[in-house]
């Protein structure tokens, strides 16, 4: 018979197995980017010691304690040479928290730090907190902007699901230690807000995403974008939609900014999502744009339909037909390293470069915004072929 100390030993092995393992690239054919083999961080990647309490006095048939549920979108950097992201992980009793994990290349051997992270509350305590953006600003400090969802005491008395969604501000110097700065002041319920790195004008510049209700984007049209005087008590007063959203695209529900954007020789490159209805609920997927670099609220560049979407296991999950990305690391060499969410479940990596993804944007036709513009779109690409293969 197994004795605790050889279920310990077992237990050990088979976590240090999973999270050593290789992880190796997926032969793609769409020349765009590269998926990986395996997840990089599951539920089961948290560590042993948070879900197990080891005294065999206290628990002598060696049960899980502390059920853990998901780890999903996460806002990255690389930090001291290593690859971080600030993981939303989720217990099986539905909260969520963060947590840092290191990885050495970014693609495997990703090992979360002791402990998680303890975030300060602001004047109301949230109950929950979740999808950090993370954002190196010029002005010294790492801002993590992040949704704190709290109960809508408006509703009727007996409705406990109805919520209320707000962008959070904290700042740190060593991801460790965080300042927790008052949330965001605007006008509607905000989810999705993202600190773009630069100062503009003199002052701090947000991605919004303003929404009617907890869900429902409604009338707010898209991705916005607003100038903030200070982040320690950061307001938005005025509001400009930059990233609209069309009918019968794959981002008519809603969309949201992603990471930050990457500055490149030719304009900022974004990264966000998209959401649509259909009978099996709604879809999210990935796409990209870009602004210009005098004038970031200025689209350039907007490739139709989506750049990433959920494929074989990604399809399933806590909330399955979800694809989901709130960070990504440009290395000095143009490697760009996607990190993204399958279904509320589990993270993944996927890797790019940043000429190939200014190509993508740059080269990819629009969205005409009707099957006649699509046909046309492609019979255009045809006869340049036909000429070209006839030759
Ligand atoms: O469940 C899918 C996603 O739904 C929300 O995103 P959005 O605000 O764009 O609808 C968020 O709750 C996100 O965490 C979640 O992955």
């Amino acid at each position: 018979m197994k004795t605790f100390n050889d279920k310990l030993q077992t237990l050990f092995a088979n976590y240090d197995k999973l999270i050593t393992r290789e992880n190796k690239p997926v032969e793609e054919t769409n020349g765009i980017f590269t998926r990986y083999q395996h997840p990089i961080l599951t539920a089961a990647h948290t560590p042993v010691f948070w879900r197990y309490d080891l005294n065999e006095e206290t628990n002598p048939f060696l049960m899980e304690r502390i059920g853990m549920n998901a780890t999903l979108n996460s806002g990255a950097i690389k930090w001291n040479g290593k690859y971080l992201l600030v993981v939303r992980v989720e217990g099986t009793d539905r909260k969520s928290f963060f947590a840092v994990a290191e990885s050495p290349n970014g693609i495997d051997n990703f090992r979360f730090w002791d402990y998680p992270v303890t975030m300060p509350e602001d004047l109301i305590p949230a109950t929950n907190v979740y999808d950090m953006r993370l954002t190196a600003h010029e002005d010294g400090w790492i801002y993590g902007i992040f949704c704190a969802e709290r109960h809508d005491d408006s509703s009727p008395a007996g409705d406990l699901s109805s919520a209320t969604a707000t962008a959070a501000i904290a700042r740190t110097k060593d991801l460790k230690t965080w300042e927790r700065l008052p949330d965001l002041k605007t006008k509607s319920q905000q989810r999705n807000v993202v600190l773009h790195p630069e100062f503009v004008n003199g002052k701090y510049a947000l991605y919004t995403r303003p929404q009617d209700g907890f869900i429902d984007a409604g009338s707010g049209g898209g991705i916005g974008w607003a100038l903030v005087d200070d982040m320690t008590h950061a307001e938005v007063k005025e509001e400009k939609i930059i990233d609209q959203r069309y009918y019968h695209t794959i981002k008519e529900v809603k969309n949201g900014e992603g990471p930050h954007p990457i500055k490149t020789a030719k304009g900022w490159l974004h990264l966000a999502h998209g959401v649509r209805g259909c009978a099996a609920g709604l879809r999210y997927v990935l796409y990209m744009y870009m602004t210009s670099l005098e004038d970031p609220t200025k689209v350039i560049a907007s490739p139709a339909g989506f750049f990433m979407a959920p494929e074989g296991e990604e399809r399933i999950g806590d909330v399955s037909n979800v694809l989901f990305a709130n960070g990504w690391i440009a290395d000095e060499d143009g490697k760009v390293f996607i990190y993204y969410a399958s279904s509320d479940t589990r993270m993944h990596v996927a890797t790019s470069t940043i000429d190939r993804l200014v190509d993508y944007c740059m080269s990819t036709p629009s969205d005409g915004l009707s099957s006649s513009a699509s046909v046309e779109t492609l019979k255009m690409l045809i006869e340049k072929n036909l000429k070209l293969m006839r030759k």
